[in-house]
């Protein structure tokens, strides 16, 4: 019964004991900075710092414990004044000895701390083996152990605030949560098919029907999440197409405040994409500038339509920049519409610029408003004039907003809580998903009690893999190998 989901795997089996050989690494970035951490790890980790400390009583030091002296190499010459800080195991972050040695910054400092450590037994840490230690001694589920990565790799509020409530276990709490309910109605169907002969039933068909609903509506609102997720790890990818000449790159200077793409008279100077990134409500937004969008001869020009059509097929927004005293023409609507077709939930935007060009309007007209520049294929229309917008980039603000929101409203409400899934957990969560409805399928009498039995053990299994209760080298591999050295 439910064999295939086992506990948490045995601890590494390098040494005996349950900790791993000593390992150590660089904690800290390299380069010039104030001080350097180097943290070593494992078996005998207290011992491999004190025998090249100038306290040798630090091999008994009690864990939490603070101790200065200088490291020296192996001939006996100073290398360091250094601060120990000692972890005994299991009372550690990675439930082995730890000792995290701060030294000065600068590379050379730390590299001969390195040096020194690897010399007296110490091996180099591969990525992520810290970490995958702490998972390994149940310190961390492995949506946890993700979300470490995840908060050393955060760029924005909204990733920063995804990682931290992983870390906290709010993404391995849901997922729980679900696998109980399972567990739940799994044993009471297994309990059943070994009674066959009997053809009793012992689970409550209502309330196991409930219990899967639930466990569908859980994974549903976990899955909702999981856009946001992307986003905030890779930023939000805003394309600006439009017309050669529209003003695209003048657009892209003026919401980055910065001089980043090529602005020039001669329609098609930009080729290539050029991207520049900017903080919009906790998120990083990746503006891409393009190459206009037209029918040409040149064939270096003719390549930058063609990637200017994939960036856009990419985008997880569209600023369409026209020119105001030009306006959209027939095969620019068409583009859009078709584009409107394909991509229903893009969010575009039509920027028409150079309003500063355009005739001012009556004293007793309406300021501009996206109804009044309402553009076509249903995309909302914004006035601008990016060149003066270049020197008060407050007067964006307004298109800078529309955008936000336009992106916002494609996550149906996933901001509001903090958790946002990754897209290992989406795939996994998204299988279970489709398990948890064969069950209730069958359950309603499209199936038997043993392919029910069946669904249950797949979701199981795919909510144990989002956490690790279920693991595989392959997916231990795969995660960890996202990680930097000395995590
Ligand atoms: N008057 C005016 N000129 C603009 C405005 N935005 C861009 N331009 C000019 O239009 C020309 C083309 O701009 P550019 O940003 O290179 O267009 P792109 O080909 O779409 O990237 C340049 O001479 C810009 O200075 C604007 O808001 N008002
Ligand atoms: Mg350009």
């Amino acid at each position: 019964m439910l064999d295939d989901v086992r506990g948490r795997p045995a601890p590494d089996s390098d040494a005996p004991g349950g900790a791993g050989a000593p390992i150590a690494a660089l904690a800290t970035a390299r380069g010039t900075a104030a001080l350097a951490v180097v943290r070593v790890g494992g078996a005998g980790a207290v011992d491999l710092v004190a025998s090249r400390f100038s306290h040798p009583a630090l091999a008994t030091a009690a864990g939490r414990t603070v101790h200065v002296g200088w490291l020296r190499d192996g001939a006996g010459r100073p290398v360091d004044q250094v601060v120990c800080v000692v972890w005994r195991g299991p009372h550690s972050s990675t439930g082995e000895d730890v000792v995290e040695v701060t030294c000065h910054g600068g590379d050379a400092v730390a590299q001969a701390v390195l040096r020194t450590l690897y010399d007296a037994g110490a091996r180099p840490a591969p990525a992520g083996e810290f970490t995958r230690r702490a998972f390994l001694n149940g310190k961390l589920d492995l949506a946890q152990a993700e979300a470490v990565a995840d908060l050393v790799h955060a760029e924005s509020r909204v990733g920063h605030r995804a990682a931290v409530a992983a870390l906290r276990g709010r993404v391995s709490d849901a997922v729980a949560e679900v696998r109980e309910a399972l567990v739940e109605t799994a044993a009471l169907v297994e309990l059943e098919l070994d009674f066959a002969e009997e053809d009793v039933e012992f689970a409550d068909r209502a309330a196991l029907g409930a219990l899967l609903d639930r466990a569908d509506a859980v994974l549903g609102e976990l899955l909702s999440t999981a856009r946001l997720g992307a986003l905030a790890r890779d930023g939000v990818r805003v394309v600006l197409g439009g017309r050669p000449n529209a003003g695209k790159s003048t657009l892209l200077n003026a919401l980055v405040g910065q001089d980043r793409a090529i602005v020039s008279p001669t329609p098609g100077t930009t080729r290539d994409a050029v991207e520049a990134e900017a903080e919009l409500g906790g998120l990083r937004f990746r503006f891409v500038d393009t190459a206009g969008l037209r029918e040409t001869a040149d064939a270096v020009e003719a390549e930058g339509t063609r990637r200017a059509r994939a960036a856009i097929d990419g985008a997880d927004a569209l600023l369409y920049v026209v020119d105001a005293t030009i306006g959209l023409d027939a095969e620019e609507r068409a583009f859009l519409d078709g584009l409107a077709a394909r991509r229903p939930a893009l969010p575009v935007l039509v920027v028409h610029n150079k309003a500063d060009l355009r005739p001012a309007p009556p004293a007793d007209a309406a300021p501009p408003s996206p109804a009044d520049a309402a553009g076509a294929a249903g995309g909302a229309g914004w006035s601008v004039s990016a060149r003066e917008a270049l020197a008060a980039p407050a007067a964006l603000d307004g298109l800078r907003g529309a955008l936000l929101d336009a992106v916002r409203a494609g996550l149906a409400g996933a901001e509001a809580g903090e958790v946002a899934v990754n897209e290992r957990h989406r795939a996994h969560l998204d299988a279970a998903r489709g398990a948890v409805r064969r069950a209730r399928a069958a359950l309603d009498g499209r199936g038997g009690a043993d392919t029910l039995a069946l669904d249950l053990r797949a979701a199981l299994r795919e909510l144990g893999l989002v956490t690790g209760a279920v693991t595989t080298e392959h997916v231990l591999d795969a995660v960890f190998s996202r990680f930097c050295i000395g995590k």
